[in-house]
Order: structure tokens, then C-alpha cells, then sequence
């Protein structure tokens, strides 16, 4: 069988966090010769997707883009407070039965199916079906797996009432190297009864019936999860977890209006300015942007900073002056940038004028922050985030205020969020291990490095 007769479906759901991780790792299968099938759910939930999804396909004319038609979903979301992405989830996995048809008529038959994690057990009965080996691109941490694989099992032992001290109360995870976890650093939505923790543990229990989990991640940065996973501690007959990580950004991603942010880092000295950005899905409100703005003025360091006022940004419509005061604004402007547009954030990440990150603690953002070696002020706001903060931290590069919550639950003030931002910059030792980690994620990346030799021994499978 040629390279070329390798074909790989690949699947995500909903968000510039899945979408991101799931072209890097389609461009690493184009470019080791697979045929690669996405499934392009329509229409996308946020213009920054779409946007993703033509640029990546201008670079990779070769590759078979099948578009998904989602029919309009049945109900409307339940209120205007419903994460739009998470309503995107539900209807995808409500409209999976439409795409058997589809698959149907790939040529040739598929090798592999990719799917995101979120849709493995609609998926499950129809890949079986087929008989098409069934893989998933996990796209937070290793440490966030364990605690997915583990759920149903932990779900048994979590109070739904309040816990008065949630910092105090701890659950085992096995597989997260700081476990006992404490109550205030698991997930919110999956303490309640909510529509995610019915998806995951409708899904967890499948997971012994894919053929493999794909993780962006590498043993340097997760050694302890990776080994836990791997030998079955966490879960019995779990299929093999790949750490293919860290993915890296790729031609694609670069945004043309780039050029006026390229050049004000590039007037800036080596490692002087602090990169502010909460990812694509999180809308921090105005009280705390403002804040933010202060404590930017206060740390003394230079800034580039990204606003998102919506969740999506098909609904960003109002402009900075609103959104911080006129005041703030002008005060901000001789001491750094700020904008709402989409911004290449790995390549000012990889700009050697960036010294720190304030960061959300996204798996994303903190691989691209481990790639380029920039230390971390962790602030997590939702989810997987606390988990993967905390990773940051017992690793040595980057430092978390655990007494900021999570998102909404107070308004962090300026002065703290300035002596923060000031401690990031100024620890030397921060920067050595967030250097060391990027050394490590370049020889995992490298040729005959842990990510190379993975994705070649698994073509080499597909291909009997
Ligand atoms: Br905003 C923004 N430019 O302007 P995470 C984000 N990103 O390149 P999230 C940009 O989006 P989930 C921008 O580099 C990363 O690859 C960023 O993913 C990129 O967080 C991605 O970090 C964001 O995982 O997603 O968006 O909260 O909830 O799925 O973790």
C-alpha cells in the first residue's frame, strides 16, 4: 500500500482549542504523506475558525475538506448565559447519525478516524460499524485526561452541596502528579448536574473502546501522567495514550495585519513585554478588564494585550473606549498595545521581546508558552484550566494566585494583578525552567524525536 492510500477522518468540535490542535496534527499527517478527510462541521460557531479553516486549506490544497451541514438544532439554548461552543457540542453529537452517508462515499476506505474527545460515543457505533480504527485527539493536558478517565469512578465521591472550604477538601486522581486535588480546582460544571458531565460520563467509559488517544504533550513536560496512563493505573485496558506534542504552529496561523504588532515588539528589548490574552472563549467582564488595564500601568513593563469583550467574536461590536473608559485608554497608550482583533499569539510568543504571559492556562496557549520557552502568571477561569495551571506551577515555570477564583467570582484588583505580573517578569528562575522545558519540546519535535517516531510507527499500522 502507497503513503498516499493512508487516509485519516479527522473530526473536531467546536472552538479555535479544539480546531487549533487538530490542524497542527492534520498538517503533521499531510506532510508524512497521509490523505487526510476534515470534517467541517457548518456553518462555524466563530469567524476566527472559519477564518483558520481557509488559510489552513490554502496551504494545503491536497487536503479533503468534507463539509458537514448541521441542521438547525432542535431546541435554542436554554439561556443567553450557555457557552455557545458547548451548544455547538451538543448539536453535533445529536446530528452524528447524519454522517455515515457521507463517509460512505471517501475514497480511499479509511485507515484512521480522529475524532474530538467530546464526540466519542455518538461516533463510537458508526466507526464499529465500519470497522475503522478509532482514535481521539485529546486537546487539554495528560494530567486533565487522568481526571477525564477517572470521572465516572470520582463522580461517585463528589458532594453537590457546597463545600465550605474547597481549597481544604481534596479527591485522589490518579495520574495527576498533584493529586489529592483540591474541590476548588475541579471543573465547576462537573460537581452539578450539567449537560457535560452527563456527555463525559456517557463518554469516559468508551474510552477502552478506542484504539489509541492522541495527546498534545511529551514525556518532559507530563512524564508522570503519561507513565500513569500508560501502565493502566489510571483506568484498566486504556488504549495507549501518544504524546505527539508539543504541536507547533505551522505557515497557516500567520496573520497578515500581524505586521504592525511585529514591529512594535521588534522595537522593544529582549524580553521586556508581558503577552496578556485569556483565549478564544473566555469574556472576562468590564470591572476586571479594567483592573487588568491597571495593573498593566502599575507592573511598569511594557504590554500587548488582547481584549475579548464576547465569548464569540461574531458578536464583538463595541469598541476599546467602551469597553475600558476613555481614561484607561488613553493612559495605556504610550505603555503598550491593546487590541480585540485575532492575533498570531504563537509567533509573539516566539518573539524575543516577549518575557512573560499572562494566561488563562488553555493547553494551547501554555504548549505554545513551553514551545518559546516564556514564563507563565497563570490565572485560570474555567474547566480544565485550575488543572493545568497548577501543572505550570509544580513544573517552576510560572506562578498562580490561587486566591483569584475563578472567573466572575470576585474582581481581582490592579494593584495585586501589578506585583504579580512584576514577580513573573523578575524571577529568574521561572525563565530557567520554562527554557529547559523548550529545549525538551524541541528534541521531542525533532527528526527521530518522540512526536516523529509516534506518528510514523502509527502510518506504518494504518497502512496493514
Ligand atoms: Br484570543 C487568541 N490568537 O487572538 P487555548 C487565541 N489564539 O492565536 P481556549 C490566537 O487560540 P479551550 C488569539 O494561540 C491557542 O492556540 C492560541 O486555545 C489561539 O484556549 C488557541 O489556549 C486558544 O486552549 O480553548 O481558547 O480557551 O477552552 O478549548 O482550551
Amino acid at each position: 500500500m502507497s503513503d498516499e492510500a493512508v487516509h485519516v477522518a479527522m473530526f473536531p468540535s467546536a472552538g479555535m482549542g479544539h480546531l487549533t490542535p487538530f490542524l497542527r496534527l492534520a498538517a503533521l499527517l499531510l506532510n508524512n504523506h497521509c490523505k487526510v478527510t476534515l470534517i467541517n462541521p457548518l456553518p462555524t460557531v466563530s469567524h476566527a475558525e472559519s477564518n483558520l479553516l481557509s488559510h489552513f486549506h490554502s496551504s494545503f490544497p491536497h487536503l479533503n475538506i468534507l463539509p458537514f451541514h448541521l441542521p438547525l438544532p432542535s431546541s435554542s439554548p436554554p439561556s443567553n448565559s450557555i457557552d455557545p461552543f458547548f451548544f455547538r457540542v451538543q448539536t453535533l453529537r445529536d446530528s452524528i447519525h447524519l454522517l455515515p452517508p457521507l463517509l460512505s462515499s471517501l475514497s480511499p476506505p479509511l485507515s484512521a478516524f480522529i475524532s474530538d474527545i467530546m464526540l466519542i460515543s455518538p461516533l463510537l457505533s458508526i466507526t464499529l460499524k465500519l470497522s475503522i480504527p478509532n482514535y481521539t485527539l485529546f486537546t487539554s493536558s495528560a494530567s486533565m485526561f487522568s481526571f477525564f478517565s477517572h470521572f465516572p469512578t470520582l463522580s461517585q465521591s463528589l458532594s453537590s452541596q457546597p463545600i465550605s472550604d474547597s481549597d481544604a477538601v481534596a479527591v485522589e486522581v490518579p495520574g495527576i502528579p498533584f493529586s489529592p486535588l483540591p474541590y476548588s480546582s475541579i471543573p465547576p460544571f462537573l460537581i452539578f448536574p450539567t449537560t457535560i458531565r452527563n456527555f463525559i460520563m456517557e463518554d469516559s467509559p468508551n474510552l477502552t473502546n478506542l484504539d489509541g488517544v492522541f495527546a498534545n504533550t511529551f514525556e518532559a513536560l507530563e512524564s508522570y501522567s503519561l507513565e500513569t496512563l500508560n501502565s493502566g493505573k489510571v483506568v484498566k485496558n486504556l488504549p495507549p495514550v501518544y504524546a505527539v506534542g508539543p504541536f507547533v504552529s505551522f505557515e497557516f496561523e500567520k496573520e497578515s495585519q500581524q505586521t504592525a504588532l511585529t514591529k512594535w515588539l521588534d522595537g522593544q528589548p529582549i524580553g521586556s513585554v508581558v503577552y496578556v490574552c485569556f483565549g478564544s472563549r473566555t469574556a472576562l467582564g468590564r470591572d476586571q478588564m479594567r483592573e487588568i488595564g491597571n495593573g498593566l500601568i502599575r507592573s511598569g513593563y511594557k504590554f500587548l494585550w488582547v481584549v475579548k469583550d464576547k465569548i464569540v467574536d461574531k458578536e464583538e461590536e463595541i469598541g476599546l473606549d467602551e469597553i475600558l473608559g476613555v481614561d484607561l485608554v488613553e493612559k495605556m497608550k504610550e505603555k503598550g498595545l491593546v487590541i480585540k482583533e485575532w492575533v498570531d499569539q504563537s509567533e509573539i510568543l516566539g518573539h524575543k521581546s516577549v518575557g512573560g504571559f499572562v494566561s488563562h492556562c488553555g493547553w494551547n496557549s501554555l504548549v505554545e508558552a513551553v514551545w518559546n520557552g516564556v514564563p507563565i502568571l497563570a490565572w485560570p477561569q474555567h474547566g480544565d484550566q485550575k488543572i493545568n495551571a497548577k501543572l505550570v506551577e509544580i513544573g517552576g515555570w510560572g506562578i498562580w494566585n490561587k486566591n483569584w477564583g475563578w472567573s466572575g467570582e470576585l474582581v481581582v484588583k490592579g494593584e495585586e494583578i501589578g506585583d504579580a505580573i512584576q514577580e513573573m517578569m523578575e524571577n529568574k528562575l521561572l525563565k530557567l525552567k520554562a527554557m529547559h522545558l523548550k529545549e525538551e519540546g524541541r528534541k521531542a519535535t525533532s527528526v527521530g524525536g518522540d512526536c516523529e517516531v509516534t506518528i510514523q510507527k502509527l502510518i506504518e499500522k494504518w497502512k496493514n
